[in-house]
């Protein structure tokens, strides 16, 4: 049986990283038996130390494997799924760049809107922690946005001012809506793995139960918007 390690539903998706939606998106994409085990502290037990990471007894043995894309490659040779044979290897190598430029970019925009941004973290932080016992939840919260505000200056983003950050990933919605343009996929009628990559982070904006003006940006974008739903009505 597969086992998918993520944080768990909440603020109206499936979890609340990207990357563990599209480890799940790909699973019923494929239509892999799995069960998932949400919980914050399966972080400590990640051979990665970040969510999501599965283990699969397929072999007889216990298998591990951390890091959405090598999940997607594991899961993909070990149970000979292929969502993209219907693609040219230009597609191909055009979906992996995708790939990277959402889980390396647009994901760093999200992490600002939710971490960063004064409007949005009260809601972030009594949804992750106001269950934290006092007097945890006084001081854990404060020093967990600290660290993260400084992964964003670490990383880049966080030397952008918010309107800058919010033009950087408005630039990933409009390329996004142009690609998809009337599409009910990303290459055509069928969806493919990239598909997986794709919602896994548009509905971190589009589908969750609260808004920012980076949600907002990304709402604006009507044929996005449908994607999500088109995608959520086929697989969830
Ligand atoms: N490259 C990894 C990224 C995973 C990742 O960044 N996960 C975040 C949640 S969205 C995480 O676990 N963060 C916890 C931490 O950094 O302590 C993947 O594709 O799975």
């Amino acid at each position: 049986m597969i086992t998918l390690y993520g944080f768990g539903k909440r603020i109206g998706v499936e979890d609340a990283s990207p990357f563990v939606v599209k480890v799940d998106a790909f699973l019923r994409m494929a239509k892999l038996e799995y069960k998932s085990i949400s919980d914050f502290n399966n972080l400590k037990k990640s051979p990665k130390g970040k969510l999501p990471f599965i283990t699969d007894d397929k072999t007889n043995q216990l298998v591990t494997v951390a890091d959405s894309e090598d999940i997607i490659d594991y899961l993909t040779e070990t149970y000979q799924i292929d969502l993209d044979h219907f693609l040219t290897d230009k597609q191909k190598a055009q979906a992996h760049l995708i790939t990277k430029s959402l889980d390396e970019s647009l994901y760093w925009c999200l992490v600002y809107s939710r971490w960063a941004l004064d409007n949005t973290w009260p809601l972030i932080n009594q949804t992750f922690f106001g269950e934290m016992p006092f007097p945890l939840k006084t001081f854990v919260p404060k020093l967990i946005r600290k660290s993260v505000i400084k992964n964003l200056y670490g990383q880049g983003i966080g030397r952008h001012s918010a309107e800058e950050i919010l033009a950087i990933a408005n630039k990933s919605f409009s390329a996004l809506s142009v690609l998809l343009a009337d599409q009910d996929y990303i290459f055509g009628s069928q969806a493919c793995r990239l598909d997986a990559v794709i919602y896994s982070h548009l509905c971190e904006f589009i589908c969750v139960d609260f808004d920012n003006q980076f949600n907002s940006q990304a709402k604006q974008y009507d044929n996005l918007v449908k994607y999500c739903h088109r995608f959520e009505q086929s697989y969830y």
